[in-house]
């Protein structure tokens, strides 16, 4: 990859050093042998001006996939599966299990009476219900149930086993930091014995606790959010209250975090996802940041124009924009845009930039 690059980029002039004359390139075979490589080769893509991602602005239709992700169900169970997952993969990164540098994504498919069974690994996960109701994700003993629009967290190291107690397929959206724990090669998994956890907290304990603009005494103080669902049902009337009372951003339009009651940070350290509503005829002004972002539309319709391109979207529609690519959205009706991203990551390492 590396020499790849650094060779691609001496030819297409982007070397610091001007040409590579064969007294240089007998001294880069030289040193190339005790793997050592000339910095002023690669000098300008190391350290760019600016970011150039080799991600693509991709989008995804959900009347494509969804028909795609139930074949998949008539080719293999959950439990054989463990997990069975159309993985979203950045037409320009194919191969590498992301949509974004950082980020991989994919549409899991639970059939009525399956049990996707009870593992845990480093990565954090986030589900974002797309279509059914009634299945659910058990997470550190707590079980909730799940319906269209509920965002669920599943933090790092915690067991978590899915299934589906109701009559029709489920399918969602799920969003792990896998490339960015594999990044720093700090990746573990088990499975657990048991393939479903057994209850030992009820249905919506977490929101319950944590949901209400108080903290439990005693609690102890996590890096994550300690809500395992949040449900739609909850966040939309704070959205339409925003809306209705015109606190529309230009850019990204009412918009709420999923916050970490501890701190009013984000729900994990390494994605932070965020809830928009726009308005009908809502037209966004340019807006760019460094963290790539995967959007889903849950209610309306609108486009997003990326770098000149025209992405349009419905209904559980899902896209990505890559870092630094102007965008801005417009929309026909009023609409509800889920968004995730490496954010917080890029927060805590102080990189994160945004321009309006
Ligand atoms: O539900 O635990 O899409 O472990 C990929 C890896 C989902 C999960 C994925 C996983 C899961």
């Amino acid at each position: 990859m590396e020499a790849a690059n650094s060779s691609a980029m001496a030819k297409s002039g982007d070397s610091v050093a001007g040409a590579v004359t064969p007294e240089r390139a007998a001294y880069y075979e030289k040193i190339g042998k005790k793997n050592l490589a000339p910095l002023w080769e690669v000098l300008k893509g190391l350290v760019p001006a600016e970011p150039r991602t080799p991600c693509a602005t991709a989008m995804w239709r959900f009347e494509d996939v969804k028909n795609m992700v139930l074949e998949a169900g008539t080719l293999i169970t959950a439990k054989e599966a463990e997990r069975r997952v159309l993985v979203f993969e950045n037409p320009a990164l194919r191969g590498r299990s992301r949509i974004t540098q950082s980020l991989y994504a994919g549409l899991q498919l639970i059939m009525p009476g399956e049990v996707a069974p009870a593992h845990r690994h480093t990565a954090s996960a986030i589900r974002l219900v797309l279509d059914g109701e009634g299945a659910y994700t058990a997470v550190d003993g707590e079980k909730t149930v799940m319906r269209r629009g509920d965002f669920v967290i599943t933090p790092n190291w915690a067991p978590h086993d899915h299934g589906n107690t109701s009559k029709e397929p489920m399918i969602w959206l799920d969003v792990l930091d896998l490339p960015t724990v594999n990044f720093f090669d700090a990746a573990f998994s088990e499975h657990l014995d048991q393939e479903k956890q057994s209850n030992t907290r009820e249905d919506g304990d977490s929101y319950a606790r944590f949901g209400s603009g108080v903290l439990p005494d005693g609690a102890k103080v996590l890096n994550r959010s300690p809500i395992i669902n949040y449900p739609y049902a909850r966040l939309k009337p704070v959205l339409e209250r925003m809306e209705g009372a015109g606190e529309i951003d230009p850019h990204h339009g009412a918009r709420v975090r999923y916050a970490n009651p501890f701190n009013g940070g984000w729900a994990t350290p390494t994605m932070g996802a965020q809830l928009a509503m726009m308005p009908k005829g809502f037209k966004g002004k340019d807006y760019r940041s460094t963290d790539g972002t995967i959007f889903v539309c849950l209610e309306g319709e609108g486009t997003t124009k990326v770098d000149g391109e025209t992405l349009e979207w419905g209904r559980n529609d899902v896209f990505v924009v890559p870092s630094w690519k102007r965008y801005a959205h417009m929309t026909k009706n009023k609409s509800v845009l889920f968004s995730i991203s490496d954010r917080p990551a890029q927060e805590s390492l102080g990189i994160w930039r945004e321009q309006n």
